[in-house]
């Protein structure tokens, strides 16, 4: 045998930060693309999230992604498009090493979302192995039931409110709050968010659920800075845009920086219905 491939993974590094109380920082997939996928993996970032959620990603793309990102050196994580178990039972077996799942209102959808990742006795998962079973350290069904992480996504003013209970369901291992969601849940616009804001306020009544009873809380971030200030008020797992916007942000920028006969400005909608 030739000797190489990728190391066995004895215990998923997301979770194991998330439950010693240190941050876990990754960004979004949205482009659809193995390629990009392995080049961000190689960044350093602890997780990559593949988002089945809002792109139009395929499965077999969503796949090979896991691959290219398993290569690259960070977690393969994915967000699924519902809590739903057979979409969540099979990104699993595709080789996830852990979930984000949306909308997670109440006690009872955290409940579901972990029984929907967790094989008997801890939940319903059906068994057929995993994709990813020969790079994890001994039996896959022990590895998955102790080293998958479930994160539940905190998006709306009702699960805000229900927070507490939410983060104290057993087997929940972090929260994720989506800015955007949560903003139009509370009627407010997408910009109308930021320090000083009731949108605030809801992020950080999550935030202070979370220490309460110890759980990890996350967010969706646009850039660094906002990653740095949000690692000192004591959030855990943090998206940093996603490669989508990094492409784009660069893109345009050096668009604007062109100078074009006729002075050309660049079309792309800068700062409108601004994405992750
Ligand atoms: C939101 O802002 O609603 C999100 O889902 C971000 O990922
Ligand atoms: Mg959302």
């Amino acid at each position: 045998m030739g000797g190489i491939g990728i190391n066995k993974v004895a215990r998923n590094p997301v979770k194991v930060k998330l439950h010693s109380g240190q941050p876990a920082v990754g960004t979004w997939l949205s482009l659809c693309s193995p390629v990009a996928a392995e080049m961000m993996a190689s960044v350093g970032w602890d997780w990559l999230v593949v988002d089945v959620e809002h792109s139009p990603v395929g499965f077999e793309t969503m796949v090979n992604c896991f691959r290219a990102i398993q290569l690259g050196g960070a977690a393969p994580m994915a967000r699924v498009p519902w809590n739903d178990t057979v979409w969540i039972q099979r990104t699993l077996d595709a080789g996830a090493f852990g979930l984000v799942v949306p909308m997670v209102n109440s006690a009872e959808d955290a409940r579901a979302a972990v029984a929907n990742m967790k094989y008997a006795t801890l939940g319903q998962r059906s068994y057929g192995g995993s994709r990813v079973a020969p790079y994890v350290e001994g039996d896959y069904l022990k590895w998955a039931q102790e080293n998958i992480a479930v994160i539940v996504m905190i998006e709306t003013m009702e699960a805000v409110e229900r927070a507490e209970e939410i983060l104290s369901v057993e087997g929940v291992d972090g929260c994720f709050i989506g800015p955007s969601d949560l903003a139009l849940s509370m009627g407010v616009g997408l910009g109308d968010i930021g320090p000083g804001t009731p949108h605030e306020e809801a992020i950080q009544r999550v935030l202070q659920a979370g220490k309460k009873v110890g759980v990890a809380v996350g967010k969706h971030c646009y850039d660094a800075e906002e990653v740095n200030t949000r690692i000192a008020q004591g959030f855990q797992f943090l998206a940093l845009a996603s490669d989508a916007r990094f492409m784009m942000k660069e893109a345009q920028a050096q668009f604007k920086a062109l100078r074009l006969e006729g002075g050309a400005a660049p079309s792309g909608a800068e700062g409108k219905g601004r994405i992750y």
